[in-house]
């Protein structure tokens, strides 16, 4: 394996000597390894990955789009003078490109890039054990609300769609009914009771889906703000960078901040089985909305806000959607750690799902709390 890395790594222009190659397993999609380089006795990182193909079946529209985004957000930071935030720097190719692809053994296309490591940062799979954990959700929610902003003004026109429906959620459930129906796996008899449960909740969980580029506008969006996508300043805890740049298409807010919430301000991590661990906890949702409203506040129609309590139950029962017909299906989409991985996740996101479903009422009312001050 170390020689096929080292062929590949010798093809971009990273500066030094390489010292250390460690891998990273942090994702569910992508494969990361971290390349430390010596050069004339200073320490470089660079960050080196491996698409997932099978995910991303067009890498080369995934890196045009971060290419074009990144520039963006790099020309409004400096326009802005913030010298504290990042994005994104793409290394290029010894031939001057964004990918290398690499034609392996079998004869398949493998595709890598690479990207400017940012240090002296941390990012959290969960603010459940931080001592400062109100002040991780403020800067999680004002650090993706930041990264719409930077985009505003940036024609989503401009941007390929990497992956086709995404946040779909009729199409995400249709692709249940299909998994339960096509039998690759006999699991489906595992949850009878949550399967008719989810259908009954289709039709209210299709609103952003049915509203988008009609009553909600087309954003340029993030599409998948878990919180480990984004790196935090070890000593400050400030958002320093949003990363994970794969899904930035074309989309709506709503799907960025449910998917956050979802993420960042559910009490336990995403595989967690023990049931009375799995809970939103309403004043990590509170914190982190604060940070996103202050960033988006201004810029969101008045529809965008009538939706924003209820896109936190849209988005997790999407992914709760998604990890059960990954179960169903046989694990072909999710990287598992073990055999049982998919339905632990699904089973996490169901629980947090009825969680939410209950202190909606609540997250409303604060949404119209902020929202008030910030325009009086
Ligand atoms: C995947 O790659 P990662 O781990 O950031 C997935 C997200 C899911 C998430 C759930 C391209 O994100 O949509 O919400 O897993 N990304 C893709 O853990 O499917
Ligand atoms: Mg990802």
């Amino acid at each position: 394996m170390n020689e096929k890395l080292n062929k590949i790594i010798e093809k971009f222009k990273f500066q030094g000597t390489l010292i250390h190659i460690e891998e990273n397993n942090q994702g569910n999609i992508n494969k990361s390894y971290i390349l430390t380089y010596n050069d004339n006795n200073v320490e470089r990182k660079y960050l080196l990955q491996k698409i997932n193909s099978n995910v991303f079946t067009e890498p080369y529209l995934v890196m045009k789009n971060i290419e074009l985004v990144t520039n963006h957000i790099k020309k409004n930071l400096k326009k802005n003078n913030d010298t504290i935030h990042k994005t994104l720097n793409i290394i290029k190719t010894l031939k001057g490109e964004n990918l290398y692809t690499y034609t392996n053994r079998e004869g398949e296309k493998e595709y890598y890039r690479a990207f400017d490591y940012i240090d002296n940062c941390i990012s959290y799979d969960s603010f459940k054990d931080s001592e400062n954990s109100l002040e991780l959700a403020y800067q999680a929610g004002k650090s993706f609300g930041l990264f719409q902003r930077l985009l505003i003004d940036f024609p989503s026109n401009l941007l390929g769609e990497t992956i086709k429906d995404f946040h779909n959620t009729k199409k995400r459930f249709d692709d249940l009914l299909l998994s339960i129906e096509n039998k690759v796996t006999n699991r489906a008899y595992e949850f009878p009771k949550e399967i008719i449960d989810l259908i009954s909740k289709v039709k209210e969980c299709s609103v952003i889906v049915e509203s988008l580029g009609k009553t909600i506008p087309l954003r340029v969006t993030h599409n998948d703000t878990k919180l480990n996508n984004i790196l935090m300043d070890k000593e400050s805890g400030v958002g320093i960078a949003v990363i994970d740049l794969d899904t930035v298409m074309p989309g709506s807010s709503l799907f960025d901040l449910g998917d956050g919430i979802r993420s960042a301000c559910s009490n336990s991590f995403e595989d967690e089985i023990d049931r009375q661990k799995i809970y939103l906890n309403l004043d990590l949702t509170e914190s982190y909305l604060k940070g996103y409203l202050e960033e988006m506040g201004p810029y969101l129609t008045q529809e965008e806000i009538n939706y924003l309590g209820l896109s936190i139950k849209i988005l997790t029962y999407e992914l709760a959607l998604r990890f059960l017909t990954d179960y169903l299906n046989g694990d072909t989409y999710f990287k598992i750690k073990y055999e049982h991985h998919n339905r632990d996740r699904f089973m996490n996101q169901y629980i947090l799902l009825n969680d939410i479903e209950t202190k909606l009422e609540e997250i409303n009312d604060f949404i119209m709390k902020t929202i008030d001050c910030e325009t009086n």
